[in-house]
């Protein structure tokens, strides 16, 4: 096997198979997919294991050593000539409940397509590569989000992860056991020497610019609460105004407020209620109980701190006001990231040296990048997503963009890995 030297022919002029990787795509979108299309690969359920089992075969067949960690991260290892720290990339592969075919599953399986382009051709790098395929990042599930590699960092343990329990009421370990992906790999025991993540933008920027390529930047902070609401459940037709104690309605006050504070804030903010949940939930009856979530996000920590603040403030106001009984639970909180400079300039040199446009942006979701970033320096390739639509059953990015973010990944591996 003849080595890859920097800039030598060979390795220049590797480029990735695109109908391939197309076809795994289609392939492990097949796993949860909806009547319709899209996908729901909610994590730890039988189909994020069927999914984590395709994984593990397409890894083995590329002779791949497969390492599953306490939490589940499934991580491919390639000997390079030379033992040491690998450079990795990857993401993850479970999706929310109305999921498309890309959010994740592009930067594994471009990951596994860039270890075949390398199988092919015969060229083992200097330094081991890994492919990961992080647990559990979307947190629609399991709160929080990017779980998996969170713990691979360190920053949350084994222990509290394992607790964790999911708006189905199961426990995450329990889930994990259950699926056979609670592996025995130490976590965390292979802090890589670079990471990069291929993913598709999921917002409208590259789309309207017309730019193929986003050289990431960093990603923005982010605040999921769950407030859970007490009222009293009472007769809608006889119960006069002033004596109502209405969970429902307190419940649709904080939705509003979320968008006024969204739009009052300033710099990046968004506000969302995503989920909203009423007992009895029936026409007639008003509701005694109220569970609803707020998720904030800013690039700008105190501004999301002063969001943070105002939701609060506003919160018991209105306790006080309707005389309910609210409490507040945090679901997540990661504050801003930004990516190293050195990475952030090989993604945009690599893009151009392909000829493709580029251009910085920060990330609006949230990414396992953002966790591996405080490992190693760590980069993030974005390709436009058609519509800017994702978290939608839509969710589609041309080929050719696929392609062209897929030779990017490539070109930064040799790169690093040389
Ligand atoms: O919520 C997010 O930003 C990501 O999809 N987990
Ligand atoms: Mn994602
Ligand atoms: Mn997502």
């Amino acid at each position: 096997l003849k080595e890859t030297v920097p800039g030598s022919s060979a390795a220049a002029d590797l480029r990735i198979n695109i109908d391939r990787l197309m076809a795994r795509l289609f392939e492990l979108g097949k796993i949860g997919a909806l009547d319709g299309g899209g996908v729901s690969r909610l994590a730890l359920t039988d189909e994020d294991k069927e999914a984590r089992d395709r994984i593990v075969g397409w890894m083995r067949e590329l002779g791949l050593t497969v390492h599953i960690d306490g939490i589940g991260n499934v991580i491919g290892i390639r000997a390079g000539s030379e033992e040491g720290l690998p450079v990795m990339v990857g993401s993850h592969i479970d999706t929310v409940a109305t999921g498309g075919l890309y959010d994740g599953s592009l930067g594994v399986l471009a990951g596994l397509e860039v270890v075949q382009v390398l199988h092919d051709a015969g060229v083992t790098t200097r330094r081991p590569l890994a492919v990961a395929a992080f647990t559990n990042e979307e947190g629609a599930r399991f709160a929080p989000d990017m779980l998996g590699s969170l713990v691979f960092t360190g920053e949350l343990s084994l222990e509290d992860a394992y607790d964790i329990v999911s708006i189905d009421g199961e426990r995450l370990g329990d889930e994990l056991e259950r699926i056979g992906y609670r592996g025995d790999a130490s976590v965390g025991g292979l802090a890589p020497h670079r990471y990069v993540e291929l993913h598709i933008e999921q917002g409208p920027r590259l789309e309207a610019k017309g730019i193929t390529i986003g050289a990431v930047t960093g990603v923005q902070g982010i605040s999921w609460t769950e407030i859970s609401i007490q009222g009293v459940s009472n007769h809608a037709g006889t119960t006069p105004m002033r004596f109502r104690r209405d969970a429902g309605y307190a419940a649709c006050v904080i939705g509003s407020f979320v968008r006024e504070l969204a739009n009052t804030i300033g710099g990046d903010q968004v506000g969302t209620v995503g989920s909203l949940e009423l007992h009895p939930n029936l026409v007639n009856v008003m509701a005694e109980r109220a569970k609803l979530t707020v998720d904030l996000r800013n690039t700008d920590e105190n501004r999301l701190q002063k969001a943070e603040a105002e939701l609060s403030a506003f919160v018991d106001r209105l306790a006080k006001e309707e005389d309910l009984k609210i409490e507040n639970r945090k679901l997540a909180r990661f504050e801003p990231v930004e990516f190293a400079p050195e990475m952030i300039d090989r993604v945009e040199k690599t893009a151009r040296s392909l000829g493709l446009s580029v251009e910085r942006l920060p990330s609006g979701a949230g990414h396992d990048a953002q966790m591996l970033a405080t490992l190693c320096p760590t980069g993030m390739i974005f390709v436009p997503s058609a519509g800017g639509l994702s978290h939608n059953t839509k969710e589609s990015t041309k080929p050719e963009d696929i392609e062209a973010g897929a030779n990017v990944l490539l070109k930064m591996v040799l790169d690093l890995a040389s």
